[in-house]
């Protein structure tokens, strides 16, 4: 470890001789077909302001309105508990500032799908889960992989494809997942994760296991026809399972007005026969009590839950998309409601928490993501007959995939 960590400075160190503004300069301008990047002055202010944004995110201390500080008691949630809860969310953050400069600086291929802004809707439930808990993320939830445990270190493989991502640098970043962890790699296809996690909440079922099964969607992906197929078989069987919905008002440049009549998505799990519950996805002790809830009811054989989060994403669909279909106010609005800032506020009120405790978490973690950078980056591409071998079957450790027990 300590080798590693020596070696890991020169490293950062080469790679900081390119200033960062620089190596954003440099940055290509990619298109995929879900956006482009701006070019000339745009460029520029689009640099300026991400960057803006980014410190922003990573200022966890900041004073916010009023009307949105939180209250109340974590049910069940010892301190030490709510400190390892900030952990995770500084760690999911503080990891994800740190891939979308990389990303600009061209360190990896591709684009990069931030969740900042939306950390509490994936970690605190996360945190919550048994090893053996299935859980199926989509695009957006590094958090999942965060807050179920997944060493940074392998994240940050799968971000750069290499050797040593899960999938041996087979799929494309952010598509997180550890079959150690019982996380499933999302399939680009979304909702393809829903109906894989209904299908193991069914397994858990069959084989009289404990397990249960959390599945993550955007508020777009409810409109898909694989969410509905896998409600409804959930809601048939009362499978233990609790549905995440993380309403972030877009789905690409797609305003959820766009996307369904309805207001409140809770209310599709009326058509499924269990309950669906909205609440603030950007206030932690509400999401730990509704997510403890909704577990305890799973794992007591009392069926599924929907709950519709409201969050926002800070930035792009993908890091090559501007988001300049939305307006600055509507923005701004949203930074002011940080769930972090909001948490860190409230266990200082508690004195769960000081400054001096948060500045060595932050540092601690700081210095774990470098380190996960340079793993990443000292690890090797994969060669291309790799892409050959276990595609269709992976090993998750206690289970027998072939036997199916
Ligand atoms: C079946 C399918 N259709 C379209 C896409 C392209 N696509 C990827 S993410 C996305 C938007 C999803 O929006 P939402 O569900 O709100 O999640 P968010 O990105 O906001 O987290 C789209 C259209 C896809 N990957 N798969
Ligand atoms: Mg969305």
């Amino acid at each position: 470890m300590a080798e590693k960590k020596t070696k890991g400075k020169k490293k950062t160190a080469t790679a900081e001789a390119v200033t960062e503004s620089a190596a954003e300069s440099q940055e290509t301008g990619r298109t995929t077909g879900e956006g482009a990047a701006p070019t000339g002055e745009a460029k520029e202010d689009f640099q300026a302001l991400q960057r803006r944004r980014e410190d922003l995110a990573l200022d966890v201390t900041r004073a916010f309105p009023d009307k949105y500080r939180i209250s109340g008691e974590m049910e069940g949630c010892s301190d030490a508990a709510k400190i390892d809860l900030l952990e995770r969310l500084v760690r999911t953050r503080t990891f994800d500032a740190r891939m979308r400069r990389l990303f600009r600086q061209g360190r990896f291929e591709g684009t990069y799908y931030s969740q900042i802004g939306q950390e509490a809707c994936d970690v605190v439930i996360a945190a919550q889960l048994e090893k053996t808990d299935f859980v199926g993320p989509s695009h957006r939830d590094l958090g999942a992989s965060v807050g179920k445990g997944i060493p940074l270190t392998a994240l940050a493989a799968q971000v750069y494809n290499r050797v040593d991502s899960p999938d041996g640098g087979r799929y494309t970043a952010c598509h997180y997942w550890h079959p150690e962890y019982w996380v499933m790699q999302p399939s680009t296809s979304i909702m393809m994760n829903w109906i894989a996690a209904t299908g193991a909440a069914f397994g858990f079922k069959m084989l009289k296991k404990k397990g249960v099964a959390v599945a993550f969607g955007g508020d777009g992906a409810t409109a898909h026809g694989d969410f509905h197929e896998g409600c409804n078989f959930a809601g048939v069987h009362r499978l233990p399972i609790v549905y995440i919905i993380q309403n972030n008002l877009w789905a690409e440049s797609l305003p959820l007005s766009l996307t369904t009549a309805l207001t409140d998505l809770a209310h599709r799990a009326d058509a499924y026969g269990f309950p669906g519950v909205t609440i603030d996805g950007n206030d932690v002790i509400s999401v730990w009590n509704t997510t403890r809830k909704a577990l305890q009811r799973a794992r007591g054989g009392d069926g599924p839950t929907l709950i519709e989060m409201k969050t926002y994403r800070w930035f792009g669909h993908s890091d090559i998309d501007p988001a300049d279909y939305r307006s600055e106010d509507e923005v701004e609005d949203w930074t002011e409601r940080d769930p972090l800032p909001r948490y860190v506020a409230w266990l200082m009120e508690n004195e769960v928490l000081d400054e001096e405790r948060l500045e060595g978490i932050r540092q601690a973690i700081r210095q774990e993501v470098e380190q996960a950078v340079e793993f990443a980056e000292a690890s090797a591409r994969p060669e291309p007959e790799a892409f050959l071998s276990e595609v269709f079957v992976h090993e998750y450790p206690g289970f027998d995939v072939r036997a199916g027990r």
